[in-house]
């Protein structure tokens, strides 16, 4: 298997068609606005637009499976002509809903949906999360966070693979349960799960930092009252996602497409 740092690296687009998701909430629940703007990243450059139906930001409320289908399936549908399209979901129901719709991939921050991706047949994104979405943020607590993150995700990829995925993906989940050390252990020690997932036969690491919360936290100037905007994360979230990158990333999943395709391109031709 080829180096993934010498490849160019991936940029799944976040295209969130809910009215909470804490940066694009609101923007494109019309799906005739999800479709432009999905056009719009793939023009930008990605190469898999992530459609979800359902916020996971911390404190957010589970919604109905009706109501998340009806916001996916017919984006799903538009998208998959022109695009790779990865459904974000934690529901077998509209996972595979959206499988049928032309998505091939399950982006599962529930870590619970491979018996979806063995049917389907799909690619699946395990990825880690302590708690759920509703208290995750609470008081999150590790006695060792990067092996137990690390070894949480290899031990669900060989559980897949042994299903028969053929593409597996790991996320170490940035902000899924992790508090600002959490977060920056897991970034720095990435290369060591880049590795383990190519020595498992995992497709490679997938990362999302993009306008998370901990970003605006670090990058407040001192004396400032609470973190920056979400607007004001994008010089964080490129910092982070090439960070990722340099580490052996393959895929990262952001908002800014246009920018962050241009940091990928220092990586060569495209894989
Ligand atoms: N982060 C979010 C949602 N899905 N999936 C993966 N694999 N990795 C992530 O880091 C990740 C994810 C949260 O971001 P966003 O979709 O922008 O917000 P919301 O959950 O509020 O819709």
């Amino acid at each position: 298997m080829p180096n993934p740092r010498f490849d160019r690296p991936l940029i799944m687009g976040v295209l969130n068609v809910t009215p909470d998701s804490f940066s694009d909430g609101g923007l494109y629940l019309d799906a005739d606005a999800a479709v432009a703007h999905g056009l719009e990243m793939v023009a930008q450059g990605a190469g898999i637009v992530d459609v979800g139906g359902e916020s996971s930001r911390p404190g957010a409320e589970p919604v109905p499976e009706a109501v998340e289908m009806a916001r996916v399936l017919p984006v799903v549908e538009a998208l998959s002509a022109r695009v790779r399209v990865s459904i974000d979901t934690v529901k077998p129901a509209v996972a595979e809903a959206a499988l049928q719709a032309g998505a091939t991939m399950v982006n599962d921050v529930s870590s619970s949906l491979w018996e979806v991706a063995v049917a389907g047949p799909a690619a699946w994104v395990t990825m880690h999360m302590q708690g759920s979405p509703a208290t995750m943020q609470a008081d999150p607590h590790y006695d060792d966070v990067v092996s137990e993150v690390f070894d949480f995700l290899l031990d669900r990829a060989r559980r897949a693979l042994a299903a028969g995925v053929e593409e597996v993906w790991v996320d170490p989940g940035i902000g899924f349960g992790k508090t600002i050390g959490h977060n920056l252990s897991l970034l720095h020690h990435l290369p060591e799960l880049v590795a383990a997932a190519a020595g498992t036969g995992c497709a490679g690491v997938m990362v999302g930092t993009s306008r998370k919360r901990f970003l605006g936290l670090l990058a407040a100037p001192a004396g400032t009252d609470g973190p920056l905007g979400v607007d004001e994360r994008v010089e964080g979230s490129l910092a982070t996602a090439a960070l990722a990158m340099v580490a052996g990333a393959s895929v990262v999943r952001v908002h800014d497409v246009a920018v962050t395709v241009q940091a990928a391109r220092l990586y060569g031709p495209a894989a």
